[in-house]
């Protein structure tokens, strides 16, 4: 078997799929043997799911739990009343936008003389040029080449992305309306032909470990008071992380826990869809989270719990969208080990006197549903499948939402604050309700959650299939290998 075949089979092993285009990518001289050295044992790692056996009960084990204290810093979180949004808010925003993402641009040397659109306009043909804008329009001409209308506060102009640079190519794949861009190219007649075009990415980041042998685990989309939520299958994640369920490895690993995140979609809320009381087993929001402070307050205290709300959570729905209510998930506030925090917010998690820790960005992602649908290169990638694609593409983009019409935002005189100013360890999300991923971006790990919950009659009808819950994956701070525990009470087939 070439070496090629067997890359590609190892990789469709994997659950990935390998389009051609990548194929035609690998060198002549590719080994296959040197690059599962290099990187084929890492995925192992990440890829390993520890299943568990139905009604398997541990009888004696040394419930003693790692000594290590978990520590927990609020690093971003937003709890501004927003005030009623008029056009003014809405231009001091956009401007906020522009300046907080036009400093990533600018470490770019080529957009280092770049200047505003009206400056632009005045160029000679001929002439070189750098411009920063907000994207405005896309459209493609027949010979395949896209015409991008740039925009900022002195006015609009057009690039010209010839379709023969196949790297720009590619890249429009992935550019959205409003996002912000950089070009450099040649000033034609009112128009730019790019030469470059620069997204703000994130620079590589540090790849940490802590000196603890500690974990954290992350669950999202309970969806509390539905008739298809698993309460067996969270009973035996809470059974497992207190020690009383398991084998005796996997109980091993419930002693190193010391951080549970949870991601959004506590309850399934009331009144947030059209029948959805059909589908409702509690129908009070309040009386929703008590299940769930119920679950909360038998979790170890040792172990340290962040909370964050989704768009079935009883707040707003813009974003960042506020931490919990009191008056809906009070109790959930008397908990001492239990941190509520904003959607989105990023949390510092482990630091000690010499180690910074790490810094966990939470966002639910209601605005995945937008990009997945509307970006054919995440569709064509796996779409609901591929949450950290999602991630990665917005990390590029330096925006937890940019387009508009993506979802609802607050708009906040200061700064934009889906702006992703700060580069984290780790990226979180919940929302699909699909298998858990694991990814990496520039050593940013990307953790999309499954859910708890069942599929509903709404996912069946929009056609997702893999809907696979009660799936938990389980980071060790020390390794960061990813493990994926399986909660799931139901027997697979
Ligand atoms: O909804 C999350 C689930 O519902 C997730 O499986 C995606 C699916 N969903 C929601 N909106 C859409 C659209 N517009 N297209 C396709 N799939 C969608 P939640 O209600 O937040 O739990
Ligand atoms: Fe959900
Ligand atoms: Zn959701």
């Amino acid at each position: 078997m070439s070496d090629i075949k067997k890359l590609v089979g190892f990789l469709f092993e994997k659950n990935y799929l390998v389009s051609p285009d990548l194929l035609k990518s690998v060198p002549k001289n590719f080994n296959f043997l040197e690059f599962f050295e290099r990187v084929g044992k890492n995925l192992e790692k990440q890829k390993d799911k520890v299943m568990f056996d139905k009604n398997l009960l541990i009888k004696k084990v040394e419930k003693k739990v790692s000594d290590v204290n978990g520590v927990v810093n609020i690093v971003r979180h937003y709890e501004k009343e927003p005030s009623k949004t008029t056009v003014k808010d809405f231009v001091i925003h956009y401007k906020n936008r522009y300046n907080q993402i036009k400093k990533f641009l600018m470490q770019r040397p080529e957009l280092h003389g770049c200047v505003s659109m009206s400056r632009a306009l005045g160029k000679k043909q001929e002439d070189s040029v750098a411009v920063i804008g907000f994207v405005h329009e896309i459209s493609q001409t027949k010979n395949g080449h896209y015409i991008v209308t740039l925009e900022d506060v002195t006015g609009k102009i057009k690039v010209l992305v010839n379709a023969k640079n196949k790297d720009m190519m590619e890249l429009m794949k992935e550019i959205v309306l409003d996002e912000i861009v950089g070009v450099s190219g040649v000033m034609g007649s009112n128009i730019i032909f790019a030469r470059d075009l620069l997204l703000p990415d994130i620079p590589l980041k540090e790849y940490k470990k802590c000196k603890d042998d500690v974990s954290a685990v992350f669950v999202a989309d309970m969806h509390i008071g539905s008739d298809v939520f698993l309460p067996e299958d969270f009973e035996r994640f809470v059974s497992w992380l207190n020690l009383e369920y398991g084998s005796e490895e996997q109980v091993e690993e419930a002693k190193k826990v010391k951080y549970l995140f949870v991601v959004g979609d506590i309850v399934d809320g009331i009144g947030i869809y059209p029948g959805q009381d059909k589908e409702l087993v509690i129908k009070d929001v309040v009386k929703q989270y008590d299940v769930f402070y119920d679950y909360m307050s038998k979790v170890r205290k040792d172990i340290k719990i962040v909370i964050c709300g989704g768009n079935h959570d009883a707040l707003r729905l813009s974003e960042p969208q506020p931490p919990l209510d009191k008056e809906f998930a009070g109790k959930l506030y008397t908990l001492s080990n239990v941190s509520m925090v904003s959607n989105p917010s990023i949390i510092n998690i482990h630091s000690k006197e010499g180690f910074i820790g790490f810094d966990v960005l939470l966002y639910h992602g209601y605005a995945f549903d937008y990009y997945i649908n509307n970006v054919d290169y995440l569709r064509n990638n796996g779409g609901y499948d591929r949450a950290d694609l999602v991630m990665e593409f917005l990390l590029k983009k330096r925006h937890l939402s940019p387009t508009h019409i993506a979802g609802l935002y607050v708009t906040d005189e200061e700064k934009d604050p889906l702006v992703l100013d700060h580069v984290p360890d780790f990226f979180v999300s919940g929302h699909v309700h699909h298998d858990v991923v694991v990814g990496n971006y520039k050593n940013v790990c990307l953790i999309g959650c499954a859910s708890f919950q069942k599929m509903t009659a709404f996912q069946e009808k929009l056609g997702h299939e893999n809907i696979v819950p009660s799936r938990v994956p389980v980071v060790n701070l020390k390794t960061r290998n990813v493990k994926i525990f399986d909660f799931s009470c139901e027997e697979k087939s």
